[in-house]
């Protein structure tokens, strides 16, 4: 508690801290109350009950109190919640996707992570987006939580006040693999940040594989960063889609138009597969649970994306 990891932390601690105050005293005074009235007024100790037939000076109390306690609750709630309403004009934006199930970032300059990385000591907003359902974006650490609805445009900031790394979940149950909807919040110092932001997927690529199949490895990349991996294994397991193991060139029978036809998976009907997935569904899967990426990624990234699954053969 109180840990100051970001700027919303105090208050929403303090009216957490004021409302458990406000029940633990009457959670322990009514107990008291209760046994106290136990042993006074049982049936030895009084065995004559007076009938008591009202009080309006204690009506008066009875009510004005409660009401008061209810309004300090109010007021501390209040206090917390208002500043997270109210978006400070000089911070940086990052937009924030969801989609079953798995979370992209995007920086200012195109920048794709599924990490969400930030600097310290400097204000963000979040613009949430959701592709599909209603997802909620939660980071227990910062003290901040705000439902993602498709087709709605909605905010969130805070302050990241420490360097470390935090926990970041989808708090609203979005189907199959909602729990595995998890992720990490790295806060780093500015100039850290500064270096992470420049280095886009191919310049990551050639200082982690030096000589090799450098756009390969920006495929794979790509392919962890915008959360095709939830649903496609690379190993040939099923998940919610087909493994892309063994993908490259297969010949495989998919449905278009409900008819039944055959294909072999070439960079054409990858890259169709992956901005128009409804058009061919690969034969025992379902319709409708992949959503186009043809907002979020061009014919360059895929090009990438094909390289790597060409090195997946079987
Ligand atoms: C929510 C789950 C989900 C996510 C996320 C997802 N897919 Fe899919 N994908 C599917 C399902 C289900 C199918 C099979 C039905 C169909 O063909 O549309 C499929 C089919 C495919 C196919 C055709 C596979 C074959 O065997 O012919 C390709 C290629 C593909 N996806 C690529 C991608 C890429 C690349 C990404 C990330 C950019 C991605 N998918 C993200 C669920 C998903
Ligand atoms: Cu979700």
């Amino acid at each position: 508690m109180y840990s100051g990891a970001s700027n919303f932390v105090e208050s929403v601690d303090t009216a957490f801290v004021v409302i458990l105050g406000i029940s633990l005293f009457f959670l322990v005074s009514i107990t008291i109350t209760m046994i106290y009235f136990v042993w006074r007024y049982n049936k030895k100790r009084n065995p004559k009950a007076a009938n008591i037939e009202g009080n309006t000076k204690l009506e008066i109390v009875w009510t004005a109190i409660p009401t008061a306690l209810v309004l300090v609750m109010f007021y501390f709630g209040w206090a917390g919640w208002k500043p997270q309403q109210d978006l400070p004009p000089d911070a940086m934006e990052v937009k924030a996707i969801a989609r079953m199930w798995s979370w992209t970032f995007e920086y200012e300059n195109g920048k794709m992570s599924n990490k969400l990385v930030l600097p310290e000591d400097k204000p963000v907003i979040l613009d949430l987006v959701s592709v599909d359902v209603i997802h909620s974006l939660y980071i227990p650490a910062f003290r901040v939580k705000q439902d993602m609805v498709p087709g709605t445009e909605k905010q969130m900031w805070f302050t990241p006040q420490e360097k470390g790394t935090y926990d970041l979940f989808c708090t609203e149950y979005c189907g199959l693999r909602h729990s595995y909807m998890y992720t990490d919040v790295e806060v780093m110092a500015q100039d850290d940040f500064k270096e992470w932001l420049e280095k886009d997927a191919a310049t990551m690529a050639e200082e982690e594989g030096e000589g090799q199949n450098v756009d390969a490895i920006a495929g794979k990349n790509i392919l962890e960063m915008t959360g095709c991996v939830a649903c496609h294994s690379l190993d040939g397991s099923k998940i919610v889609g087909p493994s892309f193991k063994g993908l490259w060139n297969k010949e495989e029978i998919v449905i278009t138009d409900g008819e039944e036809r055959k294909i072999v998976a070439d960079s054409a009907y990858i890259a169709r597969s992956i901005y128009e997935p409804d058009y061919d569904i690969v034969k025992g899967y379902r319709e409708g649970q992949m959503i186009t990426y043809r907002d979020q990624l061009n014919d360059d990234q895929v090009a990438k994306i094909i390289e790597y699954l060409k090195t997946l053969d079987e």
